[in-house]
């Protein structure tokens, strides 16, 4: 029994997330968490909102609430469509918490001490009216390129050229609207990733087999071009983890914050904070210390291919520059991107498929499966509504649907809702029983290994064994003639879906639970050998015919969510 820490990105608190967001992050990471909990691993699974920087303060002052109340409204929102996809984090946490400010704070003291902070005076544009300095993407005015009056400090959205506040024409505070601005002279934090270039290409020689699109991403940024550059650890905003060394004021850095990718991954070992001081757990250092037993650990992360740098570089230089013993990563599954119908999810076009409306019109499983078994990994991959509605129906419908009611309804019919007892297994059922052995195997290696994709079709695989020995041992016709050998063979079946409700959980949880429910396998273990797993339930058990699993989806409902989800322009 090996200890997994697993941890998600962390979603940003700006919105409600799409399909291809969950799909690259948050639901992997949950089909591994419940898979290892399925084999009786100890698994310590985080996740939680990230709430600081521009996009959240932007977001915040759009709904027109200040930046903490929207933060603690968003985050409950997050929570609880989390809670409706299933899931199943230990704690879903925030990094606008006191335990991620204090940590931030503290990692910032050790790298200073380590030398690995310099501070850097820059000239930045600084508002009278609002009495602070204003980031880019506050201040906006005419591009001196093309004319367009409302570009931004950091970018024209009309020409696309790059900008400096300073080649803006009549530039003005989009807080305020003041045009009262000057340059002034501003002192910076940068963090020296560059005097960790070598400890780190050290680091990343050092793993195991790491996926391709995770090493080559990471080495990339280390040795391409300029290399790895030094990087801006503050910023000037209201909202954020304020710039201090540990408790004690850092001068010259008043009214500063950390960048919001310095402090949100620290957030992963704040949430196991946060997981203790909610009475969950007892002991976070024991997965996040190595001096504390976290040498023990096998932690894996799951990430967007955007966010690997961060990291692969970023975090790990946090971790390593502080001189501390803190645990780093084992493993990083990242993943491409998931497309919409020819294009990209749009939350401003309102185009794609997010997660309240995507629960909103069908029941989690039906989305946890066709996401993950299309997981986008070896390339990007695409959500249309054809393929989706073949793969639910087919899979979850025809396959596993199907199974399940014409096993459980004959055998009301025909035994009463109870587990038939007598008659012995013959050659199909001793083939079943290879095939199924070979099968499960298959699909546990590829758990193992984190392939997404590959462990679904093995899952799929297994619910068709069943089908197809269903079909050829046709207990319906063996009835007239047998009834013991139907009774064996209905037993059997039984015992089939015993044991996909208990492999079938990590993707399909919701399922799983009606099934076990309904047979009352709950706390059926893992199965070891499927000749055992096959005759777990012997006769007598007392059973329930589950109702209607899935639902097909029909080509109206198919054509009224493309036109639905298509977003305007
Ligand atoms: N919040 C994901 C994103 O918004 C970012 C992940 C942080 S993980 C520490 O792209
Ligand atoms: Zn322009």
């Amino acid at each position: 029994m090996a200890r997994h820490l697993i941890t998600s990105a962390l979603p940003y608190i700006n919105g409600i997330k799409h399909l291809g967001t969950l799909v690259g992050s948050q639901l992997p990471a949950d089909l591994y968490a419940r898979y290892l909990r399925g084999r009786g691993h100890e698994v310590l699974f985080l996740c939680a909102t990230d709430e600081h920087g521009t996009p959240a303060e932007i977001a915040a002052a759009k709904a027109g609430q200040p930046d903490a109340d929207y933060c603690a409204e968003m985050h409950a929102v997050q929570e609880e469509l989390a809670r409706g996809f299933g899931l199943s984090f230990d704690h879903f946490g925030r990094s606008s918490g006191p335990q991620n400010r204090r940590l931030t704070q503290h990692f910032a003291a050790r790298l200073a001490e380590a030398g690995l902070i310099r501070e850097v005076s820059e000239r930045q544009m600084y508002s009278h009216a609002d009495g602070r300095f204003l980031p880019d993407r506050y201040i906006e005015g005419t591009c001196p390129n093309c004319g367009f009056p409302e570009a931004r400090g950091d970018q024209c959205d009309n020409c696309t050229k790059q900008l400096d506040p300073v080649d803006l024409i009549d530039p003005h505070s989009t807080i305020s609207g003041s045009t009262d601005l000057e340059m002034r002279e501003t002192k910076h934090l940068y963090l020296r990733q560059s005097a960790m270039k070598d400890a780190l290409n050290d680091w990343i020689d050092r793993q195991e087999s790491w996926p391709v699109l995770t090493t080559s991403i990471a080495k990339k940024w280390l040795n391409d071009g300029e290399g790895l550059q030094d990087r801006g650890i503050t910023r000037d905003l209201n909202w954020g983890v304020p710039v201090q060394k540990g408790d004690e004021p850092w001068p010259g850095m008043e009214g500063k914050v950390f960048y919001v990718w310095f402090d949100a991954p620290i957030e992963y070992i704040a949430a196991a904070q946060e997981w203790v001081d909610a009475g969950k757990g007892d002991d976070w250092e024991r997965w996040w210390r190595t001096d504390k037993g976290a040498e023990d650990v096998r932690y894996t992360q799951f990430m967007g291919k955007d966010n690997v740098p961060f990291h692969t570089l970023g975090f790990p230089v946090t971790l390593l520059g502080s001189g501390e013993p803190w645990k780093l990563v084992d493993y990083i599954k990242s993943f491409n991107y998931l497309t919409y119908d020819g294009g990209q999810f749009s939350t401003s076009r309102g185009r794609g498929v997010f997660m309240d409306a995507a629960l909103e019109i069908l029941p989690a499983d039906t989305w946890r499966w066709w996401l993950l078994s299309h997981a986008p990994e070896s390339s990007d991959s695409e959500f249309t509504w054809e393929n989706f509605q073949a793969g639910v129906n087919k899979d979850l419908a025809d396959v596993l649907g199907n199974f399940v009611s014409r096993i459980t309804k004959f055998c009301r019919s025909k035994f009463g809702e109870t587990v038939p007892e007598g008659g012995a297994w013959g050659p199909a059922e001793e083939a079943l029983a290879e095939e199924i052995e070979g099968r499960l195997r298959a699909y546990e290696a590829q758990m193992e290994a984190m392939e997404v994709r590959k462990a679904s079709a093995e899952l799929r695989a297994l619910w068709v064994a069943g089908n197809e020995y269903l079909q050829g041992a046709a207990p319906w016709a063996t009835f007239k003639e047998d009834p013991e050998r139907a009774a064996m063979q209905v037993r059997l079946g039984l015992n089939l879906v015993r044991l996909y409700a208990v492999i079938s959980a990590p993707f399909i949880p919701f399922t799983a639970a009606v099934l076990t429910e309904a047979l009352g396998t709950d706390g059926a273990a893992w199965p070891g050998a499927a000749r055992e797993a096959l005759t777990a339930l012997t006769g007598g058990e007392a059973f329930t015919v589950p109702e209607n699993l899935f639902a097909k989806i029909t080509d109206e409902e198919r054509e009224g969510w493309a036109a639905r989800f298509a977003g305007k322009g």
